[in-house]
């Protein structure tokens, strides 16, 4: 039995590699969290920036609460089942009238885990949309790993400008549009990038992501595998 998704869900997320949305944070949850970023912002004078950004459960008590949130950890364990790890969690700001933006790229070719066992919850803090620069996915593309090439594009927002080297089937994409306390579940090899914020007066698009994975996964050894393996915490169930 599922404790928040329908079996309909869980199906459809197995077949197409996602599901959006779910319907995670209350109006109330999500004013208390973006609460917390903005005073860190306004402490430190500016967005939050570089390492703070990343595994930012072990720095802010607020996200440490958020990743355990029980509708995240309900609809991670229809999928996964009851032994959740956190592996590490994002946040990827778009500013209005920044060209950052994330290329075609699948997780799985660059994180050196070696089970699929591993699901990406993104969390709207605030609306994110085709202004705002929401991600793109494409449905059906988790089944088969690609190539990639590093292209260190500075806009970029991934860490080396990975980027899918075939050629991704755009006409299939579907936008992943989602109101503040939405949430998006994807597998780790689903195709997906998000183009830069189109500006104008629209907000800055705010969201934080967690990476779960089953606790009996084992990796490969990969380096930037291991930074984040030391900061991984158990959510729910036990380390086997
Ligand atoms: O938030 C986005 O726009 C993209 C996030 C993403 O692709 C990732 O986490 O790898």
């Amino acid at each position: 039995m599922t404790k928040l998704l329908s079996e309909n869900e869980v199906a459809g997320y197995r077949a197409r590699g996602y599901h959006f949305p779910v319907n995670a944070l209350s109006e109330s949850e999500v004013a208390e969290f973006r609460g917390k970023l903005e005073d860190y912002e306004a402490r430190t004078g500016g967005p939050i920036q570089g390492e703070m950004r990343h595994r930012s459960h072990v720095l802010f008590p607020w996200i440490n609460e958020m990743i355990r949130h029980p509708k995240i950890l309900d609809a991670i364990e229809d999928l996964l089942g009851p032994d959740i790890l956190c592996w590490n969690t994002s946040f990827f700001i778009k500013e209005p009238r920044d060209p950052g933006f994330v290329s075609w790229h699948q997780d799985a070719t660059y994180w050196g885990l070696d089970s699929s066992d591993v699901a990406t919850a993104w969390i709207a803090m605030s609306p994110a949309n085709k202004v705002s620069g929401c991600m793109k996915f494409v449905p059906g593309t988790h089944k088969q790993q690609v190539k990639h090439e590093d292209t260190f594009d500075h806009n970029n927002l991934l860490t080396r400008g990975q980027e899918i080297a075939v050629e991704v089937d755009e006409s299939k994409a579907v936008f992943v549009e989602l109101k503040p306390g939405e949430a998006s579940l994807r597998h780790r090899a689903i195709d997906r990038e998000s183009s830069e914020h189109a500006g104008g007066h629209h907000e800055r698009r705010r969201d934080r992501l967690s990476r779960e994975r089953q606790e009996h996964e084992r990796g490969t050894g990969d380096e930037e595998r291991s930074e984040d393996d030391r900061s991984g915490t158990i959510r729910r169930g036990r380390d086997r």
